[in-house]
C-alpha cells in the first residue's frame, strides 16, 4: 500500500486514529531511512522465520526419523517374533538410515525364522541378525520397533518402551520419541522406501565409488525392501496401496535380480512337500469348505504353507490345517469366503478349551492349543480330533453354538 493510501485509510478510519496513523506515517518517513530500511528487514526476518518454522513442523518423517536416530549413539532394532522378509528389509533400511548418522544399530528378533524364503533371505541378503530371549539380552536402551506396535515374543517384552515405532498394523503401540504407524499401507518396507526418498537417497552405482553426498542405497537394501513389500502383499494382488506401486517403481532400478530369484524361489525341503501332499491326498471337504489332519510333524512352519496350498482348490473357499507339534497342536486358517471370518472362526472354536490361544484376520489366522488340555486334562470331557474338526465346519458355515 502506498503512503497515499495508507494516509487515505487513516483519513477514511476519521478522528483521533485518523491522527495516529498519519504521524506513524510521517515520522517512519521523514524522520529516517535507516528506520524504514530495519522496519523491512524486521517483516522480512519474520516471514522468513515463518517459513522456516513451517518447514521444521511439516519436515518429512524420513528426516525427522533420522534425526532421532542421531540422538542415540547405539539403537537395537527389533523385528517381530519369527520375522518375515517385510520385518527383515526394514530393519535393513532403519540400521542403513541410522548408519548415515553414525549410529550402531544391532538388528535383533524374537522366535525363530523358518520358512524357506525367511531363509533364503537373510542368507542371500547376508543379514547379520541376532536373537532375544530377554530383554536383558537387547542391544541398547533405545528400541526401535518395526513391522510390529508393541514388543511382544520375549521375557520382559511389556517392559520394553520403545524410543521409535514404524509399523503398519493396527494397534495403539507408540514409541516415546517417533511413531508412524500407517495400517492402510500393504508393507512396512513402503514406509522405509519414502524415508530413503525424503532424505533424497539413490541407487548405488557400480561404476562410480564417489558419492555425492547424498546416501546411496545398496542393492542388497533395494533389493531386500523390494522382496519385503511383495511377500507383504502377495506379490502385489493383495492389500496394496498406490503407495506400495510407487515404491516398487522407485526401488527397480537398484534391484538384483539374480539375488531377487534366490530368495524368491528357494529350494523346499521334503518335509514341507510331503505336509502339502498329505494335505492335498487327505483332505476332508464339507460344501465350499476343507480341513486336513497332517498329523505330527517336525516343521510348524509346513502348516499355514499347506492351508495356502489347498486354497488354490476350486469350490473351496475357507480351510483349516492342523497338526502336532511337541504336544501342542498348531492351527492355520484361511479364507476368501467374505461369510468366514477366519480370526474370529478359529477363537470361536477353541473358546472353551484351557491353554488355548487362537485369532488373526478375516482372511487369515492361527492358533495353538495344549493337546494334552484338547483331550480333557482334569474334569473336562476334551475334543477328539474329528469332534474339533466338525467344530470347525460348523463355525466355518456360521454356527456359534
Ligand atoms: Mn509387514
Amino acid at each position: 500500500m502506498s503512503y497515499q493510501g495508507v494516509r487515505s485509510v487513516g483519513n477514511a478510519l476519521g478522528g483521533d486514529r485518523a491522527l495516529v496513523i498519519d504521524d506513524a506515517v510521517d515520522l517512519a518517513v521523514s524522520t529516517d531511512p535507516l528506520v524504514l530500511s530495519l522496519v523491512v528487514l524486521a517483516v522480512l526476518g519474520a516471514v522468513f522465520g515463518g517459513w522456516w518454522l513451517v518447514r521444521w513442523v511439516r519436515r518429512p518423517p524420513g528426516t525427522r526419523l533420522k534425526r532421532v536416530l542421531a540422538s542415540y549413539d547405539d539403537v537395537a532394532v527389533l523385528m517381530h517374533p519369527n520375522p518375515d522378509p517385510d520385518a527383515m528389509a526394514c530393519a535393513m533400511g532403519v540400521a542403513e538410515i541410522a548408519d548415515t548418522v553414525e549410529t550402531s544399530a544391532t538388528l535383533q528378533y524374537s522366535g525363530e525364522i523358518r520358512h524357506q524364503e525367511n531363509r533364503a533371505f537373510r542368507t542371500v541378503l547376508d543379514l547379520d541378525l541376532e536373537t532375544v530371549e530377554s530383554s536383558s539380552d537387547l542391544a541398547a536402551d533405545a528400541v526401535v520397533l518395526v513391522d510390529h506396535n508393541t514388543p511382544r515374543g520375549f521375557t520382559g517384552a511389556q517392559t520394553v518402551e520403545p524410543v521409535v515405532v514404524v509399523d503398519h498394523h493396527p494397534g495403539n503401540g507408540a514409541g516415546t520419541a517417533f511413531t508412524d504407524v500407517r495400517p492402510d499401507y500393504g508393507a512396512a518396507s513402503t514406509i522405509i522406501v519414502e524415508y530413503l526418498e525424503d532424505m533424497d537417497a539413490t541407487m548405488a552405482d557400480d561404476d562410480d565409488d564417489e558419492s555425492e553426498g547424498g546416501f546411496e542405497i545398496s542393492s542388497d537394501l533395494a533389493t531386500g525392501l523390494l522382496y519385503g513389500i511383495q511377500s507383504d502383499t502377495n506379490n502385489l494382488t493383495k492389500g496394496c496401496s498406490k503407495a506400495e506401486f510407487d515404491a516398487c517403481a522407485f526401488l527397480f532400478p537398484g534391484i538384483d535380480e539374480d539375488d531377487l530369484d534366490r530368495i524368491a524361489n528357494p529350494q523346499v525341503s521334503d518335509d514341507v512337500l510331503q505336509i502339502k501332499a498329505k494335505a492335498i491326498t487327505e483332505k476332508r471337504v464339507e460344501g465350499s469348505f476343507a480341513t486336513c489332519d497332517v498329523g505330527t510333524i517336525s516343521n510348524v512352519d509346513a502348516i499355514p504353507q499347506a492351508a495356502d496350498e489347498l486354497m488354490h482348490l476350486e469350490g473351496v473357499t475357507a480351510v483349516v490345517v492342523y497338526g502336532e507339534n511337541d504336544g501342542t497342536l498348531h492351527l492355520s486358517g484361511r479364507s476368501r469366503d467374505d461369510r468366514v471370518h477366519m480370526g474370529e472362526t478359529l477363537r470361536h472354536v477353541v473358546s472353551d478349551i484351557p491353554m488355548a490361544n487362537a485369532g488373526g484376520h478375516a482372511r487369515m489366522g492361527g492358533g495353538q492349543l495344549s493337546v494334552e488340555h484338547m483331550r480333557g486334562i482334569g474334569p473336562s470331557d476334551g475334543l477328539t480330533c474329528v469332534e474339533l474338526e466338525d467344530r470347525l465346519f460348523a463355525a466355518m458355515a456360521g454356527d456359534r453354538s
